[in-house]
């Protein structure tokens, strides 16, 4: 059957079972389950940070003629990938100490499939190399040389990512060689434009973004070029599944940015997941974890330290959360294409 065929026979069985107010296709072995979203906004897109609304209206371009979330967060994170001006994923990410521009993603889907890749250089679409584990291997990750070796092998090419702005940026900071991880904290220095406002819209991080399509499925997708001068060999939360991105298909999805350590100790989207499949809404499971991670720390730690969580449910409803001002994500559903100043623990 075509796919305009099954389209249309799906949205006349969803007509009806609307209308007749069930939620669920019964559904026995063998047949496809499928929910049907409860909620008016979906399908939707949301993203970590303001950058987040040009990879969202991509998606959207996939969730508004009824393709699969996967699909669609797969496009819509591209965007950033791909934009050399973004110095905090893919072509363009700022280098680790060494110089080397280290690429780490994941990808989870409705299924619970999940495929990531940590450590990977010279290949602008991360993410799609993490597809690409998740359907044609047997594992969920790989690393370094490895991850290379499997993009080359499946038609990805091999790119310089270090362009002349980061090559010079990462030059200066040589100087001193003084790690600091980026808070992206509200009026942060580093946040600058040239002018001396706030609010440089290059200056941001990872890309995390959570998606329910029109058949009720969720998927996820994260990528960044992690925190800018880290060790050689550093890996963030980002490319680690429950950390960086947790998806059920049951429940929820959600994703991370900011200081990649943190989140990982309290496996930081699985447990906002896990907390939203106990009740809370997106924005108070988001904030729990925030307050897991301020809970396991010092206040002059956490005065350095970023770290924002977003979600969404089944039912299309979403919520952010962060340690610090300043954190920001992007929202694209049928009604509203905005981005959001998320709440923090700390002002
Ligand atoms: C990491 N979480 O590598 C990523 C980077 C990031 O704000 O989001 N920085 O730790």
């Amino acid at each position: 059957m075509s796919d305009r065929r099954s389209f249309l026979k799906f949205s006349v069985l969803t007509s009806a079972l609307l209308a007749s107010g069930k939620n669920l296709f019964a559904h026995s072995h063998g047949e496809p389950k499928i929910t049907i979203p409860s909620s008016k906004d979906s399908p939707i897109v949301i993203s970590t940070w303001d950058f987040g609304k040009a990879a969202n209206a991509a998606a959207w371009e996939v969730l508004k003629r009824n393709g699969r979330a996967l699909d669609a967060v797969e496009t819509g994170v591209k965007i950033p990938e791909a934009d050399p001006t973004n110095q905090s994923v893919g072509l363009g990410g700022r280098p680790d100490r060494d110089g080397h521009v280290t690429l780490d993603a994941c990808i989870m889907d409705e299924k619970g499939n999940c495929g990531s890749v940590a450590c990977l250089e010279h290949i602008v679409h991360p993410i799609s190399v993490a597809r690409n584990v998740m359907e044609n291997t047997k594992h969920v990750m790989l690393v370094g040389e490895g991850a290379l070796q499997f993009a080359l092998a499946n038609g990805f090419h091999k790119e310089n990512l270090l362009t002349a702005k980061s090559e010079q940026e990462w030059k200066e900071w040589l100087k001193e060689s003084k790690y600091e991880p980026h808070k992206n904290i509200e009026n942060e220095p580093y946040r600058k434009g040239k002018d001396g406002k706030a609010g440089d819209k290059n200056n941001h991080d990872t890309i995390g973004m959570v998606a329910l399509d029109a058949n009720g499925d969720l998927s996820g997708a994260c990528t960044t070029s992690g925190m800018a001068y880290k060790m050689r060999g550093r890996v963030g939360d980002s490319p680690i599944i429950g950390a960086g991105l947790f998806v059920d298909n049951e429940v929820g999805a959600a994703t991370s940015t900011g200081v990649g350590e943190e989140v990982i100790r309290i496996v930081g989207s699985h447990l906002v997941v896990e907390l939203m499949r106990q009740g809370l809404n997106p924005e108070q499971a988001c904030k729990k974890a925030v307050e897991r991670i301020a809970a396991r720390s010092t206040p002059e730690k956490l005065k350095d330290t970023q770290v924002g969580f977003l979600a969404l449910n089944k039912k299309g409803e979403f919520g952010g959360f962060a340690l610090q001002t300043g954190f920001s994500f992007a929202v694209k559903n049928g009604n509203e294409e905005k981005v959001y100043e998320a709440k923090s623990l700390f002002n």
